[in-house]
């Protein structure tokens, strides 16, 4: 890191506050260790609203951000010595900037995801994982803790802390989901100055009207089933939506399913998305995992990649046909049920 001369610190696809939070502060970290380095922070296709405020912050550190929307953006770049991904689980989430990324000669992977499928991707290069995928909620974490390893005295470190714990709030759902870490390391934020009203507001959001009715579409077009998992009875929601597929899933779960899955078609890619979404004390009791019991049996037919939580993530999958994964998901609910599925019908009045 010390003799790096280009440095590219890469998030996923449409950074959250933990991936744009992470990445501003790992700017300043490898800045402090490198002074001659020319370092780029570089986001595939957008930042999301709930970041603004963030942003407007790592702007006034000066941190050079860039959004990466088409291809002749980077096409002509040179290689950098360092990629840093983060707070990425599948090298799929880096869409435009997958290849730019696999140019680097040593790649760092710093991410808190339990599965990934990002290390073993990548051959030939210098691979360095930080992350064990249980210890830390989030990737602001992780790079928290990194910060503190190397004991730097940086002028900025309060409003780092600060915007790093508004990444923690938004991973956690503030402080809904967390492990052994988190409350250490946010005390630890706080002694550096972090206030955590202000960070709350750092993740302050109002949302669009778009998001509203991708939500009441997402009701309207869902199908719901009932299957027996360990003698118990699992409600399971499926759905499509064009944008805001996350909050389509857990909208799904907030309304009384344990285990929603939302499809999108991802016309960039020519591919599908799906998101996947449990409630955590189902998924706990059960021992479920949503990600290995269905969403790697979906890569395994139709390709792609993917990666998250045993309650909550995703994976682009190789087909651009809707219906075949909706059948895919329903063949595999029918194979781990204990009764067969049963799926909700209404008519409308
Ligand atoms: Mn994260």
């Amino acid at each position: 890191m010390e003799k790096a001369k280009k440095v590219a610190i890469v998030t996923h696809v449409n950074a959250d506050p933990d991936a744009l939070s992470s990445a501003c502060a790992l700017h300043e970290l490898v800045h402090s260790l490198n002074k001659e380095a020319s370092i780029e922070v570089l986001v595939p296709e957008g930042i999301g609203s709930e970041c603004k405020y963030i942003y407007v912050t790592c702007q006034k550190m000066n941190i050079k951000m860039d959004v990466i929307k088409k291809y002749h953006q980077i096409e002509d770049r040179a290689p950098c010595d360092v990629c840093i991904v983060l707070d990425t689980a599948s090298l799929e989430q880096l869409r435009l900037l997958k290849n730019y990324v696999l140019k680097c000669d040593t790649i760092i992977i710093i991410d808190h995801h339990q599965f990934q499928d990002i290390g073993p991707l990548i051959k030939d290069r210098q691979v360095i994982y930080i992350g064990d995928g249980q210890s830390y909620s989030s990737t602001a974490e992780i790079v928290f803790e990194m910060l503190m390893k190397y004991n730097l005295s940086l002028n900025n470190i309060r409003e780092i802390a600060e915007i790093l714990l508004a990444g923690v709030l938004w991973d956690t759902k503030r402080f809904q989901r967390i492990t052994r870490n988190t409350f250490h390391v946010v005390a630890s934020m706080i002694d550096y100055g972090a206030n955590y009203e202000e960070a709350l507001k750092l993740i302050a959001t109002e949302r669009p009207s778009s998001n509203r009715i991708a939500r009441i579409k997402c009701i309207f077009r869902h199908r719901g089933f009932k299957v027996r998992i360990k003698n118990s009875d699992i409600f399971i929601a499926i759905s499509n939506v064009g944008a805001y597929e996350s909050d389509c899933a857990s909208t799904l779960i907030t309304i009384g399913y344990d285990i929603s899955f939302v499809i999108t078609e991802d016309e960039s890619l020519k591919a599908i998305r799906i998101v996947y979404r449990g409630r955590e004390d189902v998924i706990n009791s059960l021992n479920i995992d949503i990600y290995n019991e269905f969403v790697k049996k979906l890569i395994e037919v139709f390709g792609g990649g993917g990666g998250g939580h045993k309650a909550a993530g995703g994976a682009i999958l190789r087909t651009y046909n809707i219906k075949q994964v909706v059948d895919q998901i329903i063949k595999i609910l029918n194979s781990i049920s204990e009764i067969g599925i049963l799926e909700f019908v209404e008519n409308k009045t």
